[in-house]
């Protein structure tokens, strides 16, 4: 395993990390799972400024404060909505990290978490998913300097599992 890379079970609203990844949609106004966790852990003041973002596009990402999360920052970043396979829903996986990973470089940050973006409501499938998130981070940190730190926050022991057997495909023992 890349030693800056750790697989957790748990909240992604509970990291203390410099920055948590929110799996949005395209309005940034806030919804259910991982998004609704983020707004109320951080209260009403995030709403107010992604309001003031306007919107974000698939794939894509914007960066918001954290307010009352232990993470200073919230990269927002919206995932596509599985449709079968055969809509570009791969690349606009991929794009998701990729931009996630060039916010959290542009704020000069050294930790960040990443959620499952798109393997709950929009139904990406999670092995596929895992496989996406994995091997961009191990592209990104191949030249990045400036992360010390990826944690993917598994909610529950299914997702977990997951996560870390495709991570020793991906990154070896
Ligand atoms: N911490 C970590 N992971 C979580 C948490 C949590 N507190 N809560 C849920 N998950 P989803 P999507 C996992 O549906 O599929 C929202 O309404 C969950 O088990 O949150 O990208 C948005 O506003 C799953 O694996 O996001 C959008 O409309 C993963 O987070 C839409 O859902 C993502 O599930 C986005 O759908």
């Amino acid at each position: 395993m890349n030693p800056r890379v750790q697989i957790v079970e748990g909240d992604i609203t509970k990291q203390q990390v410099d920055a948590i990844v929110n799996a949005a949609n395209t309005s940034l106004l806030g919804g259910g799972g991982v998004d609704g966790a983020i707004h109320r852990a951080a209260g009403p003041e995030l709403l107010e400024e992604t309001r003031k973002i306007g919107g974000c596009p698939t794939g894509e990402a914007r960066v918001s404060k954290g307010y009352r999360l232990p993470a200073k920052y919230v990269i927002h970043t919206v995932g596509p909505v599985w449709a079968g396979g055969h809509k570009n829903e791969d690349n606009l996986l991929a794009n998701c990290y990729r931009n996630s990973f060039k916010a959290a470089k542009d704020l000069k940050i050294k930790s960040v978490a990443f959620p499952s973006i798109s393997t709950g409501a929009y139904g990406f499938p999670l092995g596929r998913a895992t496989e996406i998130a994995l091997r961009e981070t191990k592209k990104f940190l191949e030249t990045d300097k400036t992360l010390t730190k990826v944690v993917f926050v598994c909610f529950g022991e299914k997702a977990l599992n997951i996560y870390k057997d495709i991570a020793k495909k991906v990154f070896g023992e």
